[in-house]
């Protein structure tokens, strides 16, 4: 089992995912899904009850969009420690639903902001475009691309790239949530920093048509971590409680028929927000994981 103690590589939580296959091959399934601009696998791993049953409801969950989110990979690693290796305590979440979770989007971005020499506030992707590098992959996606939030400037850290899906990445994400099409009830993507609690529409102050539904799952989760840690996550539509930026993944995600789509920004730590200090992953993930439930369990009981 990974410890909570350090970051994480792209590597060793690729490893690890593999090493859980190879574990539990009746209930894991990783799958190579595609490669980063700079050739770096990209994977799923898909995690089931091991009942054999087929094309069951979805719960995903995907992280490490934006490089520097660090802590956003930990907790996307930790919801797969506690399904797969806590399966007997988590058994509830995966009896009509199978999870598919993708740990590092962002797997080129990631890396860069690791090697002490680059910049560890780097934020997108690592395509060159003239003089700079990268596009934001929450801008990148086809839905309302550019409509607000967005930048055109190939240097600009919101740069939403010449088109969408102009980036392996987002491609991939797009083509895998597109293999599961009507059976995600559920969407998480999970960010940082602010312990944000977010949902559609986020690209435009505009409340998506189960505005009830997203505010519901969302609460449970906001009441949850109140109960375990104190924190106040806040809650609420996405461009009315943060700022309007169109061309995310929680939008295309939702546009596509996820019936819950939900933005988790997680809480804030170290000196810029990004970085909460090693001996704090743990607090971290362990916070994260109960809203995590609490949501899942929502849907789960009811959508
Ligand atoms: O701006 C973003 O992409 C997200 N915040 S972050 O600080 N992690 O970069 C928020 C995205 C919320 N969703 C939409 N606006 N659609
Ligand atoms: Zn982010």
């Amino acid at each position: 089992r990974l410890g909570t103690d350090c970051y994480r590589s792209h590597s060793e939580i690729n490893n690890y995912i593999d090493e859980l296959q190879r574990q539990y091959p009746n209930r894991v399934n990783v799958k190579k899904v595609g490669v980063s601009y700079e050739k770096r696998d990209l994977k799923t791993i898909t995690i089931t009850n091991g009942d054999g049953r087929a094309n069951k409801k979805i719960i995903f969950v995907d992280a490490g969009m934006h490089a520097r989110e660090w802590i956003s990979p930990s907790v996307g690693l930790y919801v797969i420690q506690q399904l797969v290796e806590n399966f007997s305590e988590n058994k509830n979440l995966l009896q009509n639903f199978d999870w598919v979770v993708m740990p590092m989007i962002n797997a080129d971005g990631y890396e860069y902001t690791r090697a002490d020499t680059k910049n560890r506030m780097w934020r997108k992707t690592r395509k060159p475009y003239n003089k700079c590098f990268g596009v934001d992959p929450n801008r990148n996606f086809d839905f309302k691309f550019g409509y607000a939030g967005t930048s055109a400037k190939e240097c600009d850290d919101t740069f939403k790239g010449p088109n969408p899906f102009s980036e392996p990445e987002t491609a991939v994400l797009r083509d895998v949530l597109k293999s599961y099409k009507g059976r995600i009830s559920f969407y998480l993507t999970l960010h940082s920093h602010g312990a944000y609690l977010i949902y559609p529409w986020g690209y435009d102050k505009i409340d998506g048509p189960n505005k009830n539904e997203l505010e519901d799952v969302s609460q449970a989760g906001y009441q949850a971590i109140l109960k375990h840690s104190g924190r106040k996550y806040k809650v609420g539509n996405a461009a009315k409680l943060m700022y309007p930026a169109a061309g995310a993944s929680d939008d295309y995600a939702y546009s596509e028929g996820a019936r819950i789509s939900i933005t988790m920004e997680l809480p804030s730590g170290g000196l810029r927000g990004f970085d909460p200090p090693p001996k704090d992953i743990k607090k971290y993930v362990e916070e994260s994981w109960v809203g995590i439930v609490a949501m899942a369990n929502k849907v789960v009981e009811k959508y």
